[in-house]
């Protein structure tokens, strides 16, 4: 019994000497990271060994005093992330936006929001995170845009317009009835009436989110440059938002519908 007191003990004042001093821990942690490192590059793509540390940024660290997480403060908290022996902070989405969705509703994909500070402080990041092996993964939300972007401005502002096939419009199949009876995630229908056109629009999330089609190429083009923006200003990769989602049947078949209703109160399907 008092053998393992004793033991017990032990180990407590190793782990007092290590908390207690940071320059050891550090230590510590930086062999372990090292090993890591070294065990990842024996196992192929960094990313399937890497421990990944998500940053909602609106709550992890404000720098400036308004309340509000920013870039600054990730940067400054980004020691105490080296510590943890992470390999990769995931950022949820900086990007401008009108906040319908905390900022899954992006109406730029090449800009940081004001509320987050600027593309230099981003930059910043990125750097003092690389001088701590810390890789940087941007969100990224391929399915849909802000009704805000200006590409779904241009899209709903006539049927003629070169963005127009940028989203899906579909006619309604009677007097207001939408093209199909797809549900949006957020309940009730998937389709939005736009009266400018006469047309519906298809949005899986909020109305505020119009699908992209992602079957133009010129999409697919503007949505690969966007993340090469990204890329190119040193981001390691993206989790990307919603894959799942990305294409509809074209045909728009009904989908089945199942006994009972949902939370939202429509049919389950
Ligand atoms: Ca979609």
């Amino acid at each position: 019994m008092w053998n393992r007191a004793k033991f017990i003990f032990a180990i407590v004042t190793i782990g007092l000497c290590l908390s207690a001093n940071p320059s050891l821990a550090q230590q510590a942690a930086s062999q372990v990271s090292k090993a890591e490192h070294a065990h990842s590059k024996a196992q192929g793509p960094w990313w399937k060994q890497a421990v990944i540390y998500e940053i909602y940024p609106r709550s992890f660290q404000d720098s400036n005093g308004d309340g509000v997480g920013d870039i600054n403060g990730i940067t400054s908290r980004l020691d105490y992330l080296r510590d943890l022996g992470i390999d990769a902070i995931w950022i949820s989405p900086m990007y401008p936006s009108p906040l319908v969705d905390f900022g899954y509703d992006i109406s730029d994909y090449t800009a940081i929001d004001p509320l987050y500070g600027t593309l230099a402080d981003f930059d910043r990041m990125v750097r003092e995170a690389k001088k701590r092996n810390i890789r940087v993964i941007m969100d990224f939300v391929p399915n849909h845009t802000s009704d805000q972007h200006p590409w779904f401005a241009e899209s709903r502002s006539s049927r003629t317009v070169p963005k127009r096939d940028w989203y899906i419009w579909r006619d309604g199949k009677g007097p207001g009835q939408p093209p199909n009876n797809w549900q949006s995630w957020f309940g009730h229908s998937a389709w939005k009436f736009d009266p400018t056109t006469n047309q519906y629009y298809y949005h899986h999330f909020y109305t505020e989110q119009p699908d992209l089609n992602w079957r133009n190429p010129q999409v697919r083009k503007a949505m690969y440059d966007a993340m090469r923006f990204w890329l190119d200003r040193g981001v390691a990769g993206f989790r990307i938002d919603a894959v799942s989602r990305l294409f509809e049947d074209p045909d728009l078949h009904d989908d089945p519908i199942l006994p009972g209703k949902n939370a939202y109160g429509d049919p389950n399907m």
